[in-house]
């Protein structure tokens, strides 16, 4: 009642500045406009102040906030204007009266907002004391009460991957989906987005990419918890696709939001690199980006972002698409004619190469797993027998690494003083060398136009980065349990 009575004037004479306090649900309005208050000192707000102002709630749901709580104002003050404030930005303000009985200074607050986007946000509130008469309204300023809390709005969930690690763990597609996150890295985005929750399998650093999307995505890693940013990016490799390096602990749950730039969507897949993705040139998985006709492959997707993608045109030249071929995966077999040549030539100073094959070959001879095309220099990696593989690097190294005509994870590495040569993580032979000439590869399968390999390929993965020991052991174990290798 004496709400309705102070209030009708103060309308009037406010005369639309002040309109959304005249009756306008605060909480319904868009940002207002900057508004001078809590300036004006009059001998009217002498001794005013707001000596309480308090939080009895805040939640959020589905991106509406809902704050409440008190405030309590000093004689003379017998009114309070109260701002709200999101992660720093004004969106209502009000006047407000005491509530019954007449006589209390006192009353509550009350402030909720739709569709803000999920993650953490601050909730402010500033409150001025103010001094309603006959002759007018003063707001005592110049400076307010204040106080804030933090929240975090759960971001909703497309899926949990569980601890899943590899070329294309997920595929979806955004549009459709909804736009309750905004990614930090960006701000031009207003895109749909899809949300996964992801849970690390050790402790250690992964590199979480959008390579084999078909639109411009933005990817932001956060903490659901905190709603804090674990990483965000829009752009990687001069591509529009986004990679995304984390260390977190062992078991540390985290959420990653493929997102969009602009407003864009698309069908996107999530890869997990099971280490840090940094000087990583060539990822090729049989599960993913393999284009296949007939069973034959005509392309071979490059997921390192590098877009060194494998093809070959030619339909007699094409490996063969075995699917359930090793641990349920597939694997690409090369039958002693069949080749696929990168896009451009992989020049590897400090090589650290992965591959999972099999020699199919019968015969106590050599054939290319990796080899020279084009004029590029004689440079290989070849089965040699039954039991070994050769490195020709420019200098020419066996090593014997027990039957290959079985599966393995073979592993070189060169760090500027040996090339190693490992299988199933073992170190199997060391080479000494010097050399600074870059190790030269460009096609995957032959020798320039001959030496074809016989055999099958699973993955093979290429850094020019010598990889610590560990890192190498994590990876050989990632191929290892995937591929379900000794
Ligand atoms: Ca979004
Ligand atoms: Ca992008």
């Amino acid at each position: 009642m004496r709400r309705a009575l102070i209030r009708t004037p103060l309308c009037a004479l406010l005369s639309g500045l002040m309109l959304l306090a005249c009756g306008v649900p605060e909480s319904e309005e868009a940002p207002p406009e900057e508004l001078e208050v809590g300036t004006r000192e009059s001998a009217m707000c002498s001794g005013a102040s707001v000596s309480s102002l308090t939080f009895s709630a805040l939640s959020s749901y589905q991106g509406e906030v809902i704050g409440m709580g008190n405030w309590k104002v000093e004689y003379p003050a017998n009114a309070v204007f109260l701002e709200y404030y999101l992660d720093g930005v004004r969106y209502a303000y009000s006047d407000r009266t005491p509530e019954e009985p007449v006589n209390n200074r006192e009353g509550s607050w009350h402030f909720s907002q739709q569709g803000i986007a999920c993650g953490s946000h601050t909730l402010e509130v500033r409150a001025w004391p103010v001094v309603l008469s006959s002759t007018g309204r003063d707001v005592c300023g110049p400076t307010p009460k204040t106080i804030s809390q933090s929240y975090t709005e759960p971001c909703q969930l497309s899926g949990d991957l569980g601890s899943a690690l590899g070329a294309k763990v997920v595929s979806a597609s955004t549009c459709g989906a909804t736009n309750n996150l905004k990614p930090s890295c960006v701000s031009n985005s207003s895109a749909p987005e899809r949300i996964y929750a992801w849970t690390a399998p050790y402790s250690g650093t992964f590199t979480f990419t959008t390579v084999g999307a078909s639109y411009d995505t933005v990817l932001q890693l956060y903490n659901p918890a905190t709603g804090a940013t674990l990483g965000c990016n829009d752009d990687s490799n001069g591509t529009l696709q986004s990679s995304v390096t984390v260390t977190v602990s062992a078991g540390q749950r985290l959420e990653l939001g493929v997102d969009g730039y602009g407003s864009a969507c698309g069908a996107f897949q999530v890869n997990v690199f099971p280490v840090s993705g940094t000087g990583l040139k060539l990822w090729l998985s049989g599960s993913a980006g393999v284009t296949s006709s007939g069973g034959r492959v005509s392309a071979w997707l490059d997921h390192s972002g590098n877009r060194r993608d494998a093809t070959i045109s030619d339909a007699a030249r094409q490996p063969y698409l075995i699917n359930s071929a090793l641990n349920g995966k597939p694997v690409l077999r090369f039958a002693g004619a069949q080749s696929l040549v990168f896009s451009s030539l992989m020049q590897l100073s400090r090589p650290t190469v992965f591959v999972v094959a099999k020699n199919n070959k019968s015969t106590e001879s050599f054939h290319m797993i990796l080899g020279p095309a084009g004029t590029s220099a004689n440079h290989q990696l070849r089965f040699e027998n039954g039991s070994q593989v050769l490195l020709v690097t420019p200098g020419t190294y066996t090593s014997t690494v027990g039957n290959n005509r079985a599966y393995h994870t073979l592993a070189v590495r060169y760090d500027g003083s040996a090339w190693n040569v490992f299988r199933d993580g073992v170190l199997k032979s060391t080479h000494a060398s010097t050399s600074s000439a870059t190790w030269d590869l460009y096609q995957v399968g032959a020798w320039f136009g001959q030496y074809f390999l016989e055999g099958d390929i699973a993955e093979i993965i290429a850094y020019d980065r010598a990889l610590s020991d560990s890192e190498l052991g994590t990876v050989s174990s990632y191929l290892r349990g995937r591929y379900a290798l000794p």
